[in-house]
This record gives structure tokens, sequence and C-alpha cells, in this order.
């Protein structure tokens, strides 16, 4: 508390708030896991971005310095620095104390606000070790900074600049004491946001710059690590910038990349409510159909928030589409009306399939829903992208008659294809395929048959699935080996997609049913763990299985049925222990961790000989889990006592669901590098 001045009532507001923060870091981001860390990111970040959206901020630069810092640039008007009337300090402080003030403590700075999850930056400040704040404003270069939230003087001027330079820089430091887990930034996970905050933000530039240091090259081991196939050979700084002129039209390119349009011109239109209204919004999409896709994928967003679970804006979007397309249809006598199929009839679903959208609305209060509130339940806004999409779909269709009529015909395909998986799911129920009273042959049960209680892993290949056989509790641990490629459920629809044994084997080995028959209450286990390799196939099958619960077994997902084990890449033994003294093997996930691992023991922190023996380090390295004794992968991957986990949520299904998406074209190489460039993020899943 070194600020000079007096501290008068509202300081002690402003300190209760910044410690009710510390106290319960959770409340304000969620958790103090990787999740928490990564929202002081988006939080930082939103606030630039809604600059941009006020149409004052072009660029955004995030820094990731290499003392663990984040540095967070943009050439917005500055945070003011003036004194705020009632507060009796400077806006800036306000701002970076007072929960909730935000950039909005002006409320009429912004029409919209995408910092919504919207705790503020003073919830950044209170739980960050440092936080310096530059502002470049009025000619002048102004700084403050922090320690623990609690301002370490008051605003300086420290220089001057053009009249026309301005600018926000928040630079900070997430505290050790309160992110106990990892104060690791996955690079994936930020450049899918930051990409996606770029596709919502048509031409807003937003540059990530990584200068973490690199894993250490040369560490004197006994077995110098080959690389592994999704390492990076030149571990230069990471750099990427995002910009999309075209935004949400780029956004639909880009997730249809792989695909074959149904129609070149993306379909896309913004509307806004009229000039005064209560409730002012706006609404932008972009929509395509392709030709060889079976699904639908829909992405919508509420202030450039991800709503993962849908919600009004999505509701009124499906509305107006199933209703300009169904009227269309009939309009033009594009619908069977004789022989066996003359009461053949659209569905909402039939018309959306092989449809990429993507619906992105504003508005001044949104009302985040649902389980991870990411549902956006407005009522008014259902029926304004409602009539604005009637209205704009419409007149796109008859101004483009063929293109209409090839939409049409796709879902007419589809309703076809519909009543055939309907009754070919008939067939394999008649059949019984699909019930649990036909277990798969290759299924290693568990005794127990408290669902609530049991787990099954499923693993790749047959070799992998006798280790973990043998190392399972087989009290409460099933493994169900699967085998290499499942399928590709991109270009299937579901009546295929069933046809596939070891598809079949899943659906039966878990017991819920798929599509339509779902039914969580027959889940047979209430962990489904995902066991497979670190290595590039086993990302592809984990990628395949996740994709395939997510369009088909949703639910499951949601309970919060579905994990992926972390079987570790390393197992590294300091100086002089043995190869079979396990209490002495330390395991490692990451290559980071083999250094620190390395270098922890190299300092003399683990476990030496005491006698400053700089002897060598053992270090082997796990290609897959078929190179682990039973022992050693239960010890380090199935002991429910000892073992870490990922959680699977819906965002990392929706993301597993997208990546499959691009990935699935013909484009063979550039799928490969996706996959490889992406299978280090399986660790980061939970983000
Ligand atoms: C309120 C008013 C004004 C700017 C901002 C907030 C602002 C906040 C942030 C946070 C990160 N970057 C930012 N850039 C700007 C300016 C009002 C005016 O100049 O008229």
């Amino acid at each position: 508390m070194s600020q000079s001045g007096d501290y008068g009532a509202e300081n002690i507001t402003v300190l209760e708030g910044l410690e009710a923060v510390r106290k319960r870091p959770g409340m304000y981001i969620g958790s103090t896991g990787p999740r928490g860390l990564h929202h002081l990111v988006w939080e930082v970040v939103d606030n630039s971005v809604d600059e941009a959206m006020a149409g004052r901020c072009s660029r955004i630069e995030v820094r990731l310095l290499a003392d663990g810092g984040i540095q967070v640039a943009d050439d917005g008007r500055g945070i003011p620095v003036d004194e705020h009337p009632t507060m009796k300090r400077s806006a800036l402080e306000v701002v970076l104390t007072v929960l909730h003030a935000g950039g909005k403590f002006d409320n009429k700075s912004y029409a919209v606000s995408g910092g919504l999850h919207g705790v503020g930056v003073s919830v950044v400040n209170a739980l960050s070790s440092q936080l310096i704040a530059e502002i470049k404003r009025d000619g002048k270069r102004y700084r403050q900074s922090y320690v623990r939230g609690v301002p370490q003087g008051p605003v300086a001027t420290i220089g001057e600049v053009a009249e026309d330079d301005t600018g926000t820089t928040i630079t900070f430091w997430p505290d050790a004491q309160v992110f106990t887990e990892t104060l690791e930034l996955s690079w994936d996970t930020l450049t899918t946001r930051f990409r996606e905050t770029a596709f919502l933000t048509a031409g807003l530039e937003i540059t990530l710059i990584d200068e973490r240091p690199q894993p250490l090259p040369d560490l004197g081991v006994d077995a110098a690590p080959e690389p592994l196939p999704d390492e990076d050979p030149d571990p230069a700084v990471r750099q990427v910038t995002f910009r999309f002129d075209g935004g949400l039209r780029d956004f639909v390119t880009h997730l249809n990349a792989s695909k074959s349009p149904l129609h070149s011109e993306v379909l896309s239109f913004t509307a806004s409510t009229d000039e005064g209204s209560d409730e002012p919004a706006e609404v932008e999409v972009a929509l395509q159909w392709s030709a060889d896709s079976y699904h639908e994928s829909i992405h919508t967003f509420a202030n450039t928030i991800n709503t993962h679970e849908g919600g009004t804006h999505e509701e009124g979007f499906k509305k107006a589409l199933t209703g300009v397309v169904t009227r269309f249809a009939n309009d033009q006598k594009l619908l069977p009306t004789t022989g066996k199929e003359k009461d053949l009839k659209l569905t909402g679903e039939d018309i959306r399939e092989g449809l990429t959208a993507i619906v992105s609305v504003k508005l001044s209060d949104p009302q985040f829903e649902g389980q991870t509130k990411t549902k956006l339940g407005n009522t008014y806004i259902r029926s304004f992208v409602e009539v604005a999409s009637n209205e704009r779909i419409r007149v796109w269709f008859e101004e483009h008659p063929g293109e209409a009529k090839a939409i049409v015909n796709k879902a007419v395909h589809s309703a076809r294809a519909r009543l055939a998986a309907r009754q070919a799911r008939d067939l394999t129920r008649r059949k019984g395929l699909l019930d649990s009273g036909n277990l798969p042959v290759k299924l290693a049960e568990c005794r127990s048959k408290d669902a609530s209680a049991t787990e099954i892993f499923i693993v790749e290949g047959d070799s992998a699935g006798g280790s973990s056989k043998m190392a399972r509790d087989s009290e409460i641990q099933a493994i169900l080996p699967i085998r290499g490629k499942i399928l590709n459920v991109e270009k299937a629809r579901l009546g295929k997609v069933l046809e596939n044994k070891e598809i079949q084997a899943l659906i039966t080995a878990i017991g819920t049913g798929v599509g339509e028959d779902f039914d969580l209450s027959k889940a047979r286990y209430h962990k489904i763990v995902m066991l497979m390799d670190a290595d590039v196939d086993g990302a592809h099958i984990r990628t395949l299985v996740l994709t395939f619960a997510f369009r088909h077994m949703r639910q499951l997902i949601e309970a919060g049925y579905v994990y992926i084990a972390q079987p570790p890449l390393y197992a590294i033994s300091p100086p002089g222990a043995r190869e079979r003294d396990k209490d002495k093997i330390r395991y490692a996930y990451s290559d980071r961790e083999r250094d620190a691992v390395i270098a922890q023991i190299r300092n003399g922190n683990g476990n030496g000989d005491g006698n400053g023996n700089q002897g060598k380090i053992g270090l082997r390295r796990f290609k897959g889990l078929g190179e682990m004794d039973p022992e050693e992968l239960w010890r380090t991957t199935m002991d429910p006592q000892r073992r870490v986990m990922l959680q699977v949520t819906m965002d990392d299904a929706a993301r597993a669901d997208e990546m499959f998406s691009i990935l699935m074209g013909e484009d063979v190489e550039g799928r490969r590098n996706f996959i490889v460039s992406n299978a280090r993020d399986v660790r980061y899943l939970d983000v």
C-alpha cells in the first residue's frame, strides 16, 4: 500500500473487492486450473476487441514473454487517465481496481461489449503478481503498476508521443500463488480463439508472438531424444497473425476448405434493429452447403463469445431457414407428388444436411444460460434473427434459382436417406447388433455392474489392448480395443456409420444407443476413457471417436462421461537409480516437463546420490502404450488414485468436430500436417 494520498471509503471497498477475488478466484474465472489461466488472457484481449468493435482499434498484439508475463497491446483510444468524477482517482485505476467497472464504466462508450464473460480487468489485476498498464493518449505516455491488485503509485507521465499515437498496453504476470496447477498457456488454445475472434471482427488484425524459451537443446542426457513426430524441428519464436477482411464469409470458406461447395457463393447478410430501438441488436450470418458433407455445422456467437449450447439466435435462424426452403420447394414443385414418395416431407434436419453456417449477434444485455453458460437466452433475439433471416434468405433463393434448386434437391436426398436409415436402424436393432445383450467379443468386461463406479478404456490396437488388460483393476475397469482407422464419419450418414464393426462394438459396449434412440440412463459405465498412443495415429483415432460422440451421442459428453487418459511421454531415472527402482523414476508428460525434471535432477533438487554426482540420467521415451509394462501403465495412467485424466467438455468436442471437418478433405498432406501440429494439443483439451 505504498500509494500516496489518503485512503477513503472507496479504497477500503476496492481492497475488499480485490480481497474477495483472491479468496475465491473460482467464482470469478471458473477455476484456477488451465481454463482459469486462459480466462485471464480472454478478459484482457476482449477489452481490446470491444475497442475494435467500437471501430476504434485495428490491431491487437499478444506477446507471451520469456519470463511468464503476457503483454496485450492495442492501438485503440487508450483507457482514459483523467480523474473519475465520483471515484476521485484516475479512470484507469477505476478500471483496474473496481470489480465490474471493465471498459464500460462510461456506459456510452460501447453499444455492445464482448468482455462479457465479463468480470473485468480488475479481476486479472487481483490475480496477477504484477500488472503494468501503459497508455498512449493526448500526446503522452502514461504508466501505472500494480502488485496483486494494489497500485504502487499514481498514474505517472513517462514520456511524449505523437498526438495521434494512441493505445493501451497491459502486461501481467499470473500469480503463482493462485495458479498452483500450471502457469503454461497453450499455443493452440490461444490461436484457436484468436482466429475465431478475427473472423468475427472483420478487418481486425490479431498477432500472437511466443517468446517463451523452447525446450533446452542440449541436456547431456545419455540418449539424446530424437524429435517427436509432433515436435517443431526449428524451435524459433513462434508468431502468427490473423486478419480476415471478409469476416464471416471467410470463416465459412475456412470451415469448408476441404469440402465441395454445392454453390460457389457464400450466402451472407447483416441486419440491425431500427435506430433508437429499446432492444438494439445486430445480426450477421454466413452460410454455405457442401455437396459431400452429411452433417450440419452451425456455429453461433453472441458478442463474439462462442455460444456452444446455441440459444435464441440459433433457434430463430433455423426456423427461418426451414420455412424459406420448405416454401421454395413447395412453390417450385420440387417435392415428389406421386408414387410411394408422395408424402415425403422435408424436416429442418434434412434441410441442414451438409450446411455450414455462422450466426453472430451483438446485443447490449446478453443473458447466458445453460450448463456452461454458453446458451443465449434473450427471447427478443429469436424473432429478430428469424425475421431478418427469413427476408434475406428468401431473396437470395429468388435471385439464385439454380443454386436454390440444388439445395432443395440435396434436402430431398437427405429426407430419403433419413427414411432408409431408420429402416436400417430398425433392422440393426432387430438383429440385436447394438444391444448390450450382445456384448462385443473383444470387450474385456469388468466384474462390477454398478455403472456409476465403472470405467471403460477405449484403446487402440491389440497390443495396447493386451497391456491394458493386464494392467487394469478388473473389478471396475473394462477394456475395449478398437482397430486403427475406424471410419471416416465425415462423409457418411449415420446409417452407413452404423454398418461399421468398430463403431458397433463401441455403441454396444457403452449401452446408450445412438441418435434418436440415445438414452443416457442406459450407459453401462460413467467414465468412458480414451487411451491412445501419444502419436499421430493416436490423435487421429481420438479425434474420430470424439467426433462420433459429438455428433451422435452428444449427451454423453454433456453429462461429463467422456475422458482422455494421459499416458506419460518419458520416464526419467536419476543417476545411479536402476531401471527397476520404481520409486525414483519420474514421469514427464511433455518435452517442457521432461526438461524441467532433468534440470531439477541436475541441480540436485531431485533424487541425486547426495555426492554431487552428475552421472548419467536415464531417459526412456514411450513411443506407444505397448512399450510400457502393465505395472507401469497402471501406475502412471490407469490407477484412479494417481492418474490425471482430462474430462472432455463440449468445447473440446466442438473443436474436435471442427478440426475433423477441416481435416477430412482429399488434401492428405495438409491433413497430416494439421494432425501433426495439433497432436500435442490434446494435453490441453480441458482448456
Ligand atoms: C472507455 C473509454 C475509452 C476507452 C476505453 C474505455 C478503452 C478501454 C480499453 C481496454 C483495452 N483497450 C482499451 N481501449 C480503450 C475512451 C473514450 C474516449 O476517448 O472518448
